[in-house]
Parts: C-alpha cells; sequence; structure tokens
C-alpha cells in the first residue's frame, strides 16, 4: 500500500505498511481498485457529455458515494469497498456497451480494458495505485486534485440526501477523475484544474448551505449543554443534518436521550432540532478522543461519516457502534436507506433502552451558531467594534483536529492571542479551544464557531461581505488572518475554495501535506503565500500579533 492523503501519514511522507488511521493495506488496495474503477467510469461519462448525452443520476451518486468512502477513517470494511467495486465494474462495463450504441469512441486504457474478477483484484490493486504516476510532481498535483474531489463529494452527498443538487459539480468531478486517467498534461495545466476544483468547493458548500439552510433554517447564537441527563442516550457522531433529523424523530417520546458527537455539535443552532426537548446536548470533544468517551458514554453510537477510530479489540462500545451512509467498520451493523432514503433506528433505539445514561465527563455550555447570517445580523456591532479599534484583528481558526502532539500548539495560540482579537472557526479544529475562557468583545464572543467544516463558506461569506461593508478592493486587506488546521480530504476541498476566491497568506499547519512535492509546494508559495506554523511566539509576531 501507499498512501498519503492525510496529514498524520507515517513520518510526513506516506503510510506503507499499516495506515497510520487503522487502515490495513488489504483495505487501502482495495480502496485504490476503487478508485481505478471511478476513474473508468469518469472517462466513459465524461465522453457522453461531450457527445451531448446525460448521465444517469445512479452513476452520479455511484461516484460520488466512493470518493467518499476512501476518506480519511471513513470506511474500514474490505467487504463493503470490495462490493463497490463489483458494482462499478458492472456499471463501467454497461456504460462501455451503450457508448459503443451510442457511436461513441472510447480511449484505449487500462481503466476501461481491464476485465479481472474479485480473485484478481488484490493483484490488481497493486499497480493502481497513488504510485502509477512516476513524475513526482505530476502526482502531486493529481492526487492534490483527487484528494479536493473526495471532500468535495463529501460535502455534496449531504447536500443531495437534502434534495439538493447541481448537475455541473457531476460533470466536473468526472470529467477532473477522467483527466488523471486520459490526459498528459503540463504542470501549468494541472495547476488550473486543481484551482478550478476549489471554484467548485465553492460550489458544492454553498449547495450545502442552500440545504441545510432551508431545510432546518439558519444557525443562531446557541448555549449548548456539555453535561448529561439522566436517562440514557444515543450519540451521533458525523456531518449528515438529515441522519440528525431522522434520530430526533424517531427517539422523540421513548425515553432515549440524543447527544452529538464532534462535527454533529453545530446541529444544535438550527431551529429546527432545538424544538426537540430530549436534544440533550454535546459529549465530549473531537474524533480523536473517541475510545475514551464512547466508553464513558454508556449507549450506542451512529457514525453519519468519517471520522472512525478503529476501536480496540476488548472495547465494549464496539457492540454498540453502527454505521451508515459511505461509512463502514467491520462487525458492525451498518444501517441501509430504504429506496425512499429513509432510515429505520429503532434497532439503535432498543439498544439505548437497555444502556446505563452517560457517565458525566464535564458540566457547563459553549457557544456557537456564529454562521454567515447570524454574524450579518450582528454586522453593526462587528462592524463599530472594527472601527472603534476594540477589534483589532479575526484570526481564521478553522479546519481540523487530531491526535498529533504538535496540535498543543492550537490550545497555546488562542490562549496568547491579544484580547482584542476574535477567532473565527469551523469544523472540528475549535476543540482545541473553545472550552477556554476567552471572554468577550463587547458582548461578541471572542471565539465565534459558525459550524462543521464546511460552513468554512460561512467564513467565506462574512469576509466578503465585510470587503463591502468596509469598501475595500480585496478580500487580503481585510484585517483577517488565516491560521488553519488540516487533517484529511474536506479540509483539502476547504482550502483549494479559499485560493480560489483569492484568499493569501494562509499558514496551514501542524504540517504542510505530504502529498506537495517541493515544486507544488513552491507553486502555492509563489502565488498564494502559503505557509505553515512554527512556534507560538513567532507566529505571533509574524501574524503582527504581539
Ligand atoms: Fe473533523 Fe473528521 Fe469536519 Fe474532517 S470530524 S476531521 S475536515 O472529518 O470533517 O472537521
Ligand atoms: Fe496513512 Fe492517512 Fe492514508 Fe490513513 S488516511 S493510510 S493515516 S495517509
Amino acid at each position: 500500500m501507499f498512501c498519503y492523503q492525510c496529514q498524520e501519514t507515517m513520518k510526513g511522507t506516506g503510510c506503507i505498511l499499516k495506515g497510520v488511521c487503522g487502515k490495513e493495506s488489504h483495505t487501502a488496495k482495495a480502496m485504490d481498485l476503487l478508485m481505478f474503477v471511478v476513474r473508468g467510469i469518469s472517462v466513459v461519462t465524461d465522453e457522453f457529455r461531450n457527445a451531448g448525452h446525460s448521465v444517469a443520476a445512479e452513476v452520479n451518486r455511484f461516484v460520488v458515494d466512493a470518493l467518499f468512502c476512501t476518506i480519511t477513517n471513513a470506511n474500514f470494511d474490505d467487504e463493503s469497498i470490495l462490493n463497490r467495486v463489483d458494482k462499478g465494474m458492472a456499471l463501467r462495463n454497461r456504460l462501455i456497451e451503450e457508448a459503443k450504441e451510442k457511436g461513441i469512441s472510447l480511449p484505449e486504457i487500462d481503466e476501461l480494458q481491464w476485465q479481472g474478477g474479485r480473485d484478481e483484484y488484490a493483484a490488481k490493486a497493486e499497480s493502481v495505485g497513488v504510485l502509477r504516476e512516476s513524475d513526482t510532481d505530476l502526482r502531486s498535483l493529481k492526487e492534490l486534485m483527487t484528494y479536493g474531489l473526495k471532500g468535495m463529494a463529501a460535502y455534496l452527498e449531504h447536500a443531495m440526501r437534502l434534495g439538493y443538487d447541481d448537475a455541473s459539480i457531476h460533470t466536473f468531478m468526472q470529467h477532473a477523475l477522467a483527466a488523471t486517467a486520459t490526459k498528459s498534461l503540463p504542470a501549468g495545466e494541472w495547476v488550473k484544474m486543481v484551482l478550478q476544483t476549489g471554484e467548485y468547493g465553492v460550489k458544492t458548500m454553498a449547495l450545502l448551505d442552500k440545504a441545510n439552510t432551508e431545510r432546518y433554517g439558519n444557525p443562531e447564537m446557541t448555549k449548548v449543554n456539555i453535561g448529561v441527563g439522566k436517562r440514557p442516550g444515543i450519540l451521533i457522531s458525523g456531518h449528515d443534518l438529515k441522519d440528525m433529523e431522522e434520530l430526533l424523530k424517531q427517539t422523540e417520546g421513548t425515553g432515549v436521550d440524543v447527544y452529538t458527537h464532534s462535527e454533529m455539535l453545530p446541529a444544535h443552532y438550527y431551529p429546527a432540532f432545538k424544538k426537540y426537548s430530549h436534544f440533550v446536548g454535546n459529549y465530549g470533544n473531537a474524533w480523536w478522543k473517541q475510545r475514551e468517551e464512547f466508553t464513558t458514554f454508556n449507549g450506542p453510537i451512529l457514525f453519519t461519516t468519517n471520522c472512525i477510530v478503529p476501536p480496540l479489540a476488548n472495547a465494549e462500545y464496539k457492540e454498540r457502534m453502527f454505521t451508515t451512509n459511505s461509512t463502514g467498520y467491520p462487525g458492525c451493523k451498518y444501517i441501509q436507506a430504504d429506496a425512499e432514503g429513509r432510515k429505520d433506528f429503532s434497532e439503535i433505539i432498543e439498544i439505548a433502552k437497555q444502556c446505563q445514561p452517560p457517565t458525566e465527563i464535564e458540566r457547563g455550555e459553549i457557544i456557537g451558531g456564529f454562521a454567515h447570517n447570524q454574524v450579518l445580523q450582528l454586522a453593526d456591532k462587528v462592524v463599530d467594534a472594527v472601527k472603534s479599534g476594540a477589534i483589532r484583528r479575526f484570526v481564521v481558526m478553522a479546519g481540523c483536529d487530531g491526535r498529533m502532539k504538535g496540535r498543543d500548539y492550537y490550545t497555546e495560540f488562542a490562549k496568547a492571542l491579544p484580547k482584542d482579537t476574535v477567532i473565527l472557526t469551523a469544523g472540528c479544529a475549535k476543540y482545541r479551544y473553545n472550552k477556554l475562557p476567552l471572554g468577550d468583545i463587547n458582548g461578541i464572543p471572542r471565539v465565534l464557531d459558525a459550524g462543521q467544516c464546511n460552513d468554512s463558506y460561512s467564513l467565506a461569506v462574512i469576509a466578503m461581505k465585510l470587503k463591502e461593508v468596509f469598501e475595500l478592493n480585496d478580500i487580503n486587506e481585510l484585517p483577517i488572518v488565516y491560521n488553519i488546521a488540516w487533517y484529511e480530504q474536506k479540509a483539502v476541498i476547504v482550502l483549494l475554495a479559499l485560493l480560489s476566491l483569492g484568499v493569501k497568506k494562509i499558514h496551514l499547519g501542524p504540517t504542510l501535506p505530504a502529498f506537495l512535492s517541493p515544486n507544488v509546494a513552491k507553486v502555492l508559495v509563489d502565488t498564494f503565500q502559503i505557509d505553515t506554523i512554527s512556534d507560538v511566539e513567532d507566529d505571533l509576531k509574524m501574524f503582527q500579533l504581539s
């Protein structure tokens, strides 16, 4: 295996024997083969569209789900991945037949010609992974784009589950995937396509924002309980608000409470979910603390998306773990949607009833809900605070949390920021500082949490609005600095989205991606002045914050 798609990759270069995330070599290879099949399908659909034909929704759904299931910590279940390979091969062959019938000529590439069966999958996977591209810079650009597309697929899947879709996103996604299989472009052309991926990232996040807010209302300033109640509970993790809604509806009146974990915390900010009195609070912290926190939670856990940490062999909560959508874990029950997209959570609810209530691990409240609509309602207050000098600088600290010790930096950085600065955050990175007593500025909390990582879109909307209010020509003239933490591929699409909006001088940590070759990193540095982090003191000086 060779995988270097996330920040925790082994030695900062690549996982080769087993993933630091716990992904086994055979699982990584199954994913490589799935990506090979997805590239093949995309080559055919790209040609279909070039010839003026439409592509069935079933194919779009397959591509989106396949990309999503290969994201870091999404799916550890070989069987579920190999089933997708089987399905994808059949789909690809059917599309090839259709192309023949329509007189569309297809390129002669391995992605379309290989016809192996299950017993040949493992051997084939050896040659179709990341290292199939021998040129380090081209490999770097193709993988950077592919990881952006994976993140995009995750956000698109959530929007699609709420009935929102955009054909142009599927068209671009499959066009870009096809290019990685068929095109030998010069590096400059790949750079353009990478930036175009960012533009579609903005489009996808805007679509998901529309889906979430039209369906569940605009997030509003909310205090979220971090303590526990006396009844048994179900813990829901991930980003899928449709599952959140279904679970709240199905648990109403059952005597079972619902708690959020990690990235599901922002569900509390949506008006539609506030009406449920059994929606008690948020339990615990970011995804990587789940081994301890799932043990003390005592009740069942539902994973709606990544990030799954493989449970230890003796973890008794494994019996209570459920997955759905693109996620999977061997031995854990998978909740399948019916033909209408409905899910039956009754088994989880019945298990919860037999469980002890959660053990209290902390008490108190955290505040959030500062997505674009809420912040723009406070715009006058914010603008006054900036004009009067009460707020000197906004510091965007969005992104992901992770287990690396070096991420203590973000807690220390937040603590050391001068009191006339406000942190703008989104994603699970916030758990590094959202429980610190950082206070407020004229009633504006010093940590403004917009929501999940996809709500980084909200931060961009806020920045663009401020640019307008202050009558600036360039988004980079705003008193905003960017100190972003990344972990997996959703953060890659967020980064590419920000770049496509023209944001410069983003600091990315705790380390730069291993998949950026020195030359590709140089392009990003030269064009966008991207940099990484050093230590808190030096960085405060560099950001002119000390
Ligand atoms: Fe965190 Fe995980 Fe949202 Fe990621 S939960 S790390 S960027 O999946 O998705 O922020
Ligand atoms: Fe390694 Fe990250 Fe890939 Fe897991 S997802 S195998 S930790 S690079």
